[in-house]
C-alpha cells in the first residue's frame, strides 16, 4: 500500500490522506507506463550504485532523497550483494531514447534507471522523486513508507527546446532566487533557462568594457517603483551557469535591443543620437528608447556586450531581443538587425531574438520566439521558409505573467487572463498556422518582473502554469483531465517544499 503517514498529529478532519502515488501520476506526462503491480520500498539500507562517470546525478538524487528520509544513501560503484540498490546506467540504452530520454524499471528488489547521457539520467531522477510519497520533499525527517510503484516507464522529450525566461531588468531577483527557480523548473524537465538581463529600468550583467551599465544602471533604486537595484557580476553568472549545467538546464543570457534600452544610455549618453542621457525610468511603460542606428559607437558598444556575454555562456544561444522597438525606423531597424544578427555568429553563438527579427533577412540562421497573440504570422513564416527557427511563447497562453483571472492581485492582463487551462490547452507544433512543426524547437514561458519582486511572487505566477507548459515541451500526449488529475496530486509537493503556488479553481487539490 502506497501510502505516507500523516506528516503532524492534525486533528482527524484536517488530515486527508495524501493521495496514493501510480507510476503514471508524473508531471510531464511519460511516453509509456506500464505498472506490474509490484513495489520497491526505499529503506534504511538503500545504496545509490553509479559509475563515476555520473557521480553527478548521484549526487543529485541522493540529495533529493536523503533530507526527508533520513537514511544515508551511499553512493557506491557496486552495490554489495543483497543489498537493495537504485542503480544508475549511463550509455548504451538505445537510439531511441535520444540525449534526454530514460527507460525506469521499479522492482521489489531494485530500481534501474537507463539512458545514453547523464540528461537522461537527471530526467528520470525527477520521475522516480514524483513516484515516491509527496512527504519525500520536505526538508527534514518524516515518519512515512517511502515505498516506489513497481513498473517500467520510457520517456523522451517531444521537443528539445523546453524554456523558462526571468526578468532580472524590471526587479533584480538574487542568485539565490534564480536557484531555487532552476531548482523548480528542473524537477519538471525544463532545459533552458533565458535571463533577461537588460532593459529600460536597469542593467543587470557586468560587463567589463562598460562599467557605468553596472555601477550606473544597476545602482540602488533601478527598477520599476525604484525597487529592486542590483546586478550579477561575472563570477556570480559563472556559477549560476555551473548550477544550472549541473541540473542539466542551459543559460540562455538576453540583452535587448535596439528598443528597451534606456538603462544603457543613462549610463552612456553617447549612446543617444543627441548625445544627452535620458532620466533615469521606474514605471512600466514600453518602446520610447532607442539606440542610435547612425552612430559607429553603437555598434561598439553592441560588438564589446556581445564578445563578453559569448564569452562567459557556454550554451549556444545568445539573445538579442528586438521587440517593441517602437522609438526606431522601420528602415533603421533593418539596418540594425542586419548588421547585429551575424555579429552573434562572429563570437560562435547563434543569434536569437523575439519574433520582429523575422523581418530581417539576416534572422535566416537565427531563433526568433513568438510571442504574438495570433494564430498565423506572414512575416515569421516567410523567414521560417528560408531557415528561422522558432521557439513558441504566444503571450495569451505561455506568459506567466498574465493574471490567472481578475481578481489576481499580482501581474499584467493585456494578453488576457490565463488559467490553468487556457496555459494547457494549445499545441505549439501547429498554433502557427503558417509555420510548420518542423520548424518548432519548441516553448518558453516567459515571467516579466514589472509587478513581481519576491520568490513568493515569481512561485505564485509561475505554479502551476509552468507546469503545464512544461509537459507541451515534453510530452507526446496532451489530455486535459489527466494533467488536470496528476496536477492536483502534485499540490501536497509543492505544499512539502514551501513553493507558493496559485490555488487554482480549475484543479482538485489534493
Ligand atoms: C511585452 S513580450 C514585452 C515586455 C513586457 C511584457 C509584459 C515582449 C517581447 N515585450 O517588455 O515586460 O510585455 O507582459
Amino acid at each position: 500500500l502506497a501510502c505516507a503517514l500523516p506528516l503532524t498529529a492534525a486533528p482527524a478532519a484536517a488530515s486527508a490522506a495524501p493521495p496514493r502515488v501510480t507510476l503514471g501520476s508524473v508531471i510531464p506526462a511519460p511516453v509509456s507506463v506500464h505498472a506490474d503491480g509490484s513495489t520497491f520500498s526505499l529503506t534504511a539500507r538503500t545504496v545509490i550504485e553509479s559509475p563515476s562517470s555520473a557521480r553527478n546525478v548521484a549526487d543529485r538524487l541522493a540529495s533529493a532523497l536523503r533530507p526527508a528520509t533520513g537514511y544515508r544513501l551511499p553512493i557506491m560503484a557496486q552495490a554489495p550483494a543483497g543489498v537493495p540498490a537504485i542503480a544508475l546506467v549511463p550509455g548504451h540504452a538505445g537510439g531511441q531514447l535520444g540525449a534526454e530520454g530514460y527507460r525506469l524499471s521499479v522492482r521489489r528488489s531494485g530500481v534501474t534507471l537507463r539512458a545514453n547521457e547523464n540528461a537522461g539520467l537527471y530526467a528520470g531522477v525527477q520521475t522516480l522523486r514524483q513516484l515516491l510519497p509527496a512527504a519525500i520533499d520536505a526538508a527534514t525527517p518524516q515518519r512515512a513508507r517511502w515505498t516506489v510503484p513497481g513498473g517500467d516507464i520510457v520517456d523522451y522529450p517531444r521537443f528539445g527546446y523546453r524554456g523558462a525566461m526571468l526578468d532580472e531588468a524590471r526587479h533584480f531577483h538574487t542568485p539565490d532566487e534564480i536557484k531555487a527557480y532552476i531548482d523548480e523548473l528542473s524537477r519538471f524537465k525544463v532545459n533552458y533557462l533565458h535571463l533577461h538581463l537588460a532593459d529600460d529600468q536597469g542593467w543587470r550583467i557586468q560587463i567589463d568594457s562598460w562599467p557605468r551599465l553596472t555601477t550606473v544602471g544597476g545602482a540602488p533604486g533601478t527598477g520599476v517603483d525604484g525597487v529592486g537595484g542590483g546586478y550579477l557580476t561575472k563570477a556570480q553568472y559563472r556559477d549560476l551557469v555551473r548550477y544550472a549545467a549541473a541540473r542539466y538546464v542551459t543559460i540562455v543570457p538576453e540583452i535587448d535591443m535596439p528598443g528597451h534600452v534606456n538603462a544603457a544610455q543613462v549610463a552612456y549618453p553617447e549612446l543617444t543620437c543627441d548625445g544627452v542621457a535620458p532620466p533615469p525610468r521606474t514605471d512600466t511603460d514600453v518602446g520610447y528608447s532607442s539606440l542610435c542606428i547612425g552612430k559607429e559607437v553603437t555598434y561598439k558598444f553592441v560588438e564589446d556586450v556581445i564578445r563578453e556575454l559569448a564569452a562567459m555562456t557556454p550554451g549556444p544561444y545568445l539573445h538579442i531581443g528586438g521587440d517593441e522597438a517602437q522609438a526606431t525606423t522601420p528602415a533603421d531597424y533593418l539596418t540594425f538587425e542586419q548588421r547585429v544578427l551575424p555579429l552573434v555568429a562572429k563570437y560562435g553563438k547563434t543569434a536569437y531574438g523575439w519574433n520582429e527579427i523575422a523581418a530581417a533577412p539576416a534572422a535566416s540562421s537565427a531563433v526568433a520566439q513568438y510571442w504574438g497573440l495570433d494564430t498565423s504570422n506572414p512575416t515569421l513564416a516567410a523567414a521560417v521558409a528560408k531557415g528561422t527557427k522558432v521557439v513558441m511563447s504566444p503571450a495569451n497562453k505561455a506568459y506567466l505573467d498574465q493574471k490567472y483571472d481578475p481578481s489576481t492581485v499580482l501581474g499584467l492582463d493585456w494578453a488576457g487572463y490565463i488559467e490553468v487551462r487556457t496555459a494547457y490547452d494549445w499545441d505549439p507544433g501547429t498554433l502557427l498556422s503558417d509555420v510548420p512543426a518542423s520548424a518548432v524547437l519548441g516553448v518558453e514561458a516567459p515571467l516579466w518582473s514589472e509587478t513581481l519582486r519576491s520568490l513568493d511572487d515569481i512561485q505564485f505566477m509561475a505554479f502551476p502554469r509552468l507546469a503545464a507548459i512544461a509537459e507541451l515541451g515534453w510530452s507526446h500526449s496532451h489530455d486535459w483531465d489527466s494533467f488536470r488529475a496528476r496536477l492536483g496530486a502534485y499540490g501536497s509537493r509543492w505544499v512539502a517544499q514551501d513553493v507558493n503556488f496559485y490555488h487554482s479553481p480549475q484543479i482538485d487539490w489534493a
